[in-house]
C-alpha cells in the first residue's frame, strides 16, 4: 500500500473547552473540528466570528479541517412554515464557511435529540468512565417520566421486566440524573426541556420516517446550488444510536438509509461522516458494507468503538477493543484515502474519562486523556497498516 495518511483532527468546543488548543497539539492532532456552538440553532454565522475562531486556531499552529457541526433547524427537520427562512440562513452560514477557507460541515438529521445516552458515568473495570446506553433506563424514562402514550409497545418483554424491578429502587436522584443524561446535548447550546421533547414527540408522530427523510431530500436539494457553488461538502452523521427512540423517526441508521440518501441526492456535495461508534451500535450493520457503498462520498470519520450486550444495550469501549473491527475499518478507510487529492480527516470519537480527567469536571466523552489515548492507539493502527 502506497504512503498517505489520513489527517488526524481533534474535536475543540472553542475557547471554553477544558482541553486547549495547546493540550491538542501535544496530542499530535493536526487538524481541528470546531463549531461556534454560541450561535442559536438557525441563525447566520458572521464571517466576523468564523475568522475569530480561525484565528484562534491557525495562532495555536492548528487548521480548522472541519464544521461540526452546523445545525439543521428543526423547523427543517419538521419542514414548518418558517422553514425556507432557515434554508437561507442555513446557505448563507455555508457561503460565509467557504468564504473562510473551510469546505467540509457535518450535520445531523436526528429529531429534537443529537446523541442519546443514558448514563454518562458507567464504570469500567479498570477504573475509567465510559458513556452507556441501555434500553431498561431509556423506557423507563419513556414510560415513567416522559409517560409517551402506548411506549410499552416499543420494549421487549426482557426490557420491561427490568424497567418493573427499577423503578421500585429509583430514587429522587437517580430520576434527575437520568433526564439530565437523556436530555444532554451539545455543550453551550440551548438545553432541551421535557416540554420541548414531549412537544417535538407529538410533531414527528406526524412525520414518521418518510416524511423525515422526505424533509431531508428536501433541504439537501435546496442547498445544493450554494454547495456546488462555494465548493463546500457536506457530511451527515449517522443516527446515534441508529434506532428509533422515543417515538422519534430515524433515517440515517443503516445501509439502506444510505442508499437512499445518495440516490435521492446524487451529488459529490452530498456526503457522509462515517462514525463507526454510531453504526456500531447496531449489530445488523456490517460497517465495511456500508462504507463501500458510500466510500467516495466520505469526507470525515468518526472512530469509536462499542461493546454491546445481548438485549443491545452498549457501552463505549476502547479505540481498539470492542465489537467494531477497528483493523478492517482502518484498512478500507486508508485504501479510499490513497485515492483522494484531500487527506480524509478522522478524529478519535470520545474516550473513556480517565487517570488525572476522572478529577476533573469535563465534557462527557470529550475529556482529553482518553482520547489522547484513542488518538495513539488509532494512528498506530494506521502506521501499522500502511507499513511503515
Ligand atoms: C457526539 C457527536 C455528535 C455529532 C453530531 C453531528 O459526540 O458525534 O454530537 O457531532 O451529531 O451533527
Amino acid at each position: 500500500m502506497t504512503q498517505k495518511r489520513l489527517e488526524q483532527c481533534w474535536r475543540w468546543y472553542g475557547p471554553d473547552d477544558p482541553v486547549s488548543l495547546s493540550d491538542v497539539k501535544q496530542a499530535g492532532a493536526t487538524g481541528i473540528v470546531s463549531a461556534l456552538h454560541y450561535i442559536p440553532h438557525g441563525e447566520i454565522w458572521p464571517i466576523a466570528d468564523i475568522l475569530k475562531r480561525k484565528n484562534q486556531i491557525e495562532s495555536a499552529g492548528l487548521v480548522w479541517s472541519v464544521v461540526e457541526s452546523v445545525p439543521v433547524h428543526e423547523a427543517i427537520k419538521t419542514k414548518s412554515n418558517n422553514a425556507i427562512n432557515y434554508i437561507e440562513n442555513y446557505k448563507q452560514t455555508l457561503r460565509n464557511l467557504a468564504e473562510c477557507g473551510i469546505f467540509t460541515v457535518c450535520y445531523n438529521f436526528m429529531p429534537v435529540l443529537d446523541w442519546t445516552r443514558t448514563n454518562l458515568e458507567y464504570q469500567m473495570q479498570d477504573g475509567s468512565k465510559a458513556l452507556y446506553f441501555n434500553w431498561a433506563d431509556l423506557a423507563l424514562f419513556d414510560i415513567h417520566i416522559l409517560k409517551r402514550m402506548d411506549a410499552h409497545n416499543d420494549y421487549s418483554d426482557i426490557v420491561l421486566r427490568e424497567v418493573e424491578n427499577k423503578i421500585v429502587n429509583l430514587s429522587e436522584a437517580d430520576k434527575d440524573v437520568l433526564i439530565k443524561n437523556i436530555l444532554m446535548g451539545i455543550p453551550s447550546e440551548k438545553d432541551i426541556s421535557i416540554q420541548d421533547l414531549i412537544n417535538s414527540i407529538d410533531i414527528y408522530k406526524d412525520i414518521g420516517a418518510e416524511g423525515l427523510k422526505n424533509n431531508l431530500i428536501w433541504f439537501l436539494n435546496e442547498i445544493a446550488n450554494t454547495c456546488e457553488e462555494v465548493g463546500v461538502r457536506m457530511a451527515i452523521h449517522p443516527d446515534d444510536p441508529p434506532f428509533p427512540i422515543l417515538g422519534l423517526p430515524r433515517i440515517v441508521s443503516h445501509q439502506e438509509n444510505y442508499r437512499t440518501i445518495l440516490e435521492a441526492v446524487d451529488k459529490s456535495f452530498n456526503g457522509f461522516c462515517f462514525c463507526t461508534g454510531s453504526l456500531g451500535a447496531n449489530s445488523n450493520n456490517d460497517l465495511l458494507s456500508i462504507f463501500e457503498l458510500i466510500k467516495e462520498r466520505v469526507y470525515f470519520t468518526h472512530l469509536r468503538n462499542v461493546r454491546k450486550d445481548d438485549v443491545g444495550n452498549f457501552y463505549e469501549s476502547d479505540h481498539l477493543n470492542g465489537d467494531v473491527d477497528m483493523y478492517s475499518v482502518m484498512r478500507v478507510i486508508l485504501e479510499e484515502n490513497q485515492k483522494r487529492d484531500i487527506a480524509i480527516p478522522f478524529r478519535p470519537d470520545h474516550g473513556h474519562q480517565m487517570l488525572d480527567d476522572l478529577k476533573k469536571v469535563t465534557n462527557p466523552g470529550y475529556s482529553a486523556i482518553g482520547r489522547l489515548r484513542g488518538l495513539a492507539e488509532l494512528r498506530g493502527l494506521e502506521l501499522g497498516i500502511l507499513g511503515r
